[in-house]
């Protein structure tokens, strides 16, 4: 079963499914194929990629450095490819994709443009059924939903949004032409990562724009700057020993993490560190103490440093204000990176509207209304974000032998053993699921780490003579309490964060990844994985013989 694109209808048994071809799905392929097994990717997007084929706004790019977000898997690859900038942008991250989906020969095993729209489990045949928005039936021993954290693009329900008469965008679903706002009037909805990264490209280009914000965001600036070649040759020198040192980290990237607490230091020492901080840029100002995120006086040191940065950067002290964030501790909702962010709020041609003051009431004919305004705009960018870690999965009808669904399941927020399966469902992997760290880490590190184990798993199912695996219940119950427990001890429940679901109305407030960390995670799936899967049972074949 080996053909892309054809009109063909798929059906037939395999041994595996995999649903995505962004950087999980394909590195799947890519290690399957070399156990031997018969393999079909699904993939609902044009080509491979995933986030990188469908987030192409303006701006976008990465926020792990590049030459550590990329794969280890392949010296060759990573000696090979070269990274144009410390943060790459969207296109050459998804060049770079392109390339190893060229590399590795991927594409003759993915199937573009098809969605799976539900799975169901044969018990008796342990078994997957895998129908697509196609037709295509195939059924498989094992299932893994490489169907990614943030691909299911949230609109809000504003009434009046099939009014509009111009174009709307959302960031996570952009054009592939790319879209030229020169001298529009554009309406940017959303200030979460997304948004940081487009306003101050739009901003360059549009007549004027118009930013509606809810929740201001702590946004730390990147420092982008063209690869310096010595730094490349470092990280190529050093790469098994680097890439080894992010496993054992918290989240996946190697940094320089201070051992101190904000509070052992005083305030001028703590100022200057900030500073250092802020100077180098990007993700590892949170690393600045060890105890930010845990401690709500360490916290707030590290939010009024950046709060004070607003007021130094914006020139208007009720734009400043408002840009400011003052509800929720710094690093609780996911940091921002930055190129100009808050200096984009200087321009003339810029104005920042408060929504959570005065909210939109509706999308209209010729623009929107907030409670306080009419606006008028040629378009609307909306930077809304995502039904996070369980949209994509909730979105396909996963159901098991006794009828139960995944999505009923978790209707009280989402549960699984280690975040790579659910109690109830066997044969059914996810890659980065929640309840693994995941979203809080440098994602390339997470999923090689859960792809590595569900193939060793898979390995030694076959050499144990077993059809299948199963996450018992009591595992699952304790794990979930552990993921909270260990959740509850940071400061990160605080805020109405898409961690938390709050994003989305209605949406169970469970803390949906797991803290630990990287390398105490890598640690208990190593035990778990050496303890003869511990926590979960194996099928025998026992039933399959009915096949
Ligand atoms: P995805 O890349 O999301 O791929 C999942 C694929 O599954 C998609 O192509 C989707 O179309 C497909 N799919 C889903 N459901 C179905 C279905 N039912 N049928 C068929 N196909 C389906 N992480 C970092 O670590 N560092 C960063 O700097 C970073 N930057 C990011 C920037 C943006 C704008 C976004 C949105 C995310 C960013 N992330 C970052 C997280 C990013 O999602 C991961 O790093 C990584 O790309 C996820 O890869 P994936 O293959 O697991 O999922
Ligand atoms: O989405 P978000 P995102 N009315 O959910 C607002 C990764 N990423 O696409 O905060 C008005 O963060 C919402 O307001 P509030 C990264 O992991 C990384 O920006 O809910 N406003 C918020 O401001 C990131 O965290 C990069 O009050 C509404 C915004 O829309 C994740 O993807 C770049 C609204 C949504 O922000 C998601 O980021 C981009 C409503 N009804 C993404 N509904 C890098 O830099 C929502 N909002 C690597």
């Amino acid at each position: 079963m080996t053909e892309r694109d054809s009109k063909r209808l798929l059906t037939g048994e395999i041994d595996v499914v995999v649903v995505g071809a962004g950087f999980s799905g394909m590195y799947l392929l890519h290690r399957l194929r070399a156990l031997g097994l018969s393999t079909m990717v699904f993939e609902a997007a044009g080509d491979v990629g995933g986030t990188w084929y469908w987030n192409r706004y303006p701006g976008a790019r990465c926020d792990v450095e590049s030459m550590q977000y990329s794969y280890s898997f392949s010296p060759e690859l990573q000696q090979e490819w070269r990274w144009q900038e410390i943060y790459a942008p969207q296109p050459e991250i998804l060049r770079y994709a392109q390339h190893v989906a060229e590399r590795f020969d991927l594409r003759r095993d993915i199937r573009f443009e098809t969605r799976v729209e539900s799975a169901r489990f044969d018990r008796a045949r342990a078994r997957w059924e895998i129908v697509t928005d196609r037709g295509d039936r195939v059924s498989a021993r094992y299932c893994v939903m490489a169907t990614g954290c943030l691909s299911a693009a949230r609109m809000p329900e504003f009434p009046g949004v099939e009014t509009f008469r111009g174009p709307i965008y959302h960031t996570g679903h952009w054009p592939h032409e790319g879209v030229d706002f020169s001298g529009q009037r554009v309406g940017v909805i959303g200030t979460g990562s997304s948004a940081i990264q487009a306003i101050p490209v739009i901003a360059e280009e549009a007549a004027q724009l118009t930013v509606f914000q809810r929740t201001p965001n702590y946004s730390i600036p990147a420092h982008n700057r063209p690869m310096p070649p010595e730094y490349e040759a470092m990280w190529k020198r050093r790469y098994p020993a680097l890439r080894a040192r992010a496993w054992e980290t918290r989240n996946g990237i190697v940094y320089d993490l201070n051992d101190q607490s904000a509070l052992d230091v005083d305030d001028e020492t703590r100022r200057k560190i900030y500073e250092q901080r802020w100077a180098a840029g990007g993700i590892p100002f949170m690393a600045a103490f060890n105890d930010l995120i845990i401690n709500p006086a360490a916290n707030e040191t590290a939010a009024e440093f950046v709060r004070q940065k607003i007021r130094e950067i914006v020139h208007d002290p009720e734009t400043a204000a408002k840009l400011t964030p003052t509800s929720y501790p710094i690093g609780t909702k996911r940091i921002c990176v930055d190129t100009n962010y808050f200096a984009t709020f200087n321009r003339r041609n810029v104005t920042l509207v408060d929504v959570r003051k005065t909210p939109i009431e509706a999308i209209t004919e010729t623009g929107l209304r907030t409670s306080a305004t009419p606006y008028a705009f040629d378009a609307l960018v909306f930077a809304t974000g995502f039904d996070a870690m369980t949209g994509a999965l909730n979105a396909i009808t996963i159901e098991n032998d006794a009828g139960e669904r995944l999505a009923d399941k978790w209707a009280a927020g989402p549960r699984t053993y280690l975040g790579l399966m659910a109690a109830g469902f066997p044969n059914l992997f996810m890659i980065t699921g929640p309840g693994s760290p995941s979203v809080l880490s440098n994602m390339m590190v997470s999923i090689e780490q859960h792809v590595d184990w569900v193939v060793r798993c898979l390995k030694d199912l076959r050499a144990r003579g077993a059809v299948g695996i199963e996450a018992s219940v009591q595992a699952e119950d304790a794990w979930v309490a552990h993921v909270n427990e260990v959740a509850h001890r940071t400061l990160y429940p605080q805020a109405n964060s898409w961690y938390m679901g709050a994003n989305v109305p209605g949406k169970p407030r469970v803390f949906m990844p797991y803290i630990g960390g990287v390398g105490a995670y890598r640690e208990i799936c190593e035990k778990v994985a050496a303890n003869n899967y511990e926590g979960f049972r194996l099928l025998a074949p026992v039933a399959a013989a009915a096949e």
